[in-house]
């Protein structure tokens, strides 16, 4: 018997966005559990930023392995916005008010990405994923969160809410992005996750 795995905490305060995280690491074969842990927000241009910055705070409360996501739709048309205002433009103007800035716009494309900041002392570490696609203009399907009921990813017809959580977690930006960093942690630094 080898040492013992390490538990790694994901904390965020959207239940669902951890859940999905949650998937993401079983089916990589990590023991993770969502903290609900409250953490500081930065304002920045940078994802990467915020989430580390989150991820330093959230350690000082949990004092034990942890990962933050910050993830954001970056719109071509919008020059990139919300990006890392995300969160303030989904509780603002949400999905209709993003698809009605859309509205005789035909470039459609768009991004996700996952800037995923890891702190397992003495490590810390940022990790990204992204996935690109285009803005719906109507949102179709129910499950997911967020945008998902706008965002079609490439070579894809249906929304990330059309599609069950095991396809989503296939190709999304945040999977890519702890894929990334499991994978990064168990080669290169042999961590015991
Ligand atoms: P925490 O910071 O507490 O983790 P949050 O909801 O603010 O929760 P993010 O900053 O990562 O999480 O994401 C900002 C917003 O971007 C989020 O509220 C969603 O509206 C949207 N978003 C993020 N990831 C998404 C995804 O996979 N699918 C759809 N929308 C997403």
């Amino acid at each position: 018997m080898g040492p013992p795995k390490i538990k790694l905490y994901v904390v965020t305060n959207n239940i669902k966005k951890g859940e999905e995280a949650i998937k993401i690491l079983e089916s990589l074969g990590v023991d993770a559990e969502i903290a609900l842990v409250e953490k500081k927000e930065i304002q920045s241009e940078k994802l990467e930023e915020i989430a580390l910055h989150a991820a330093r705070t959230a350690y000082l409360v949990l004092k034990k392995p942890l990962a933050v996501d910050d993830s954001g739709l970056f719109i071509e048309a919008l020059n990139g916005f919300p990006g890392p205002y995300s969160n303030y433009a989904y509780k603002t103007i949400g999905v209709k008010g993003i698809l009605k800035l859309m509205e005789g716009v035909s470039t459609r494309k768009a991004c996700f990405k996952t800037a995923l900041a890891v702190i397992i002392p003495p490590l810390e570490k940022v990790y990204i994923g992204e996935v690109c696609g285009t803005i719906t203009t109507e949102p179709r399907g129910t499950s997911g969160f967020g945008f998902d009921p706008i965002f079609t990813p490439e070579g894809e017809t249906r929304t990330f809410a059309e599609m069950s959580l095991e396809e989503k977690n296939k190709i999304s930006h945040r999977a890519k992005a702890y894929k990334l960093m499991v994978k990064d942690l168990r080669e290169t630094w042999k961590t015991i996750l």
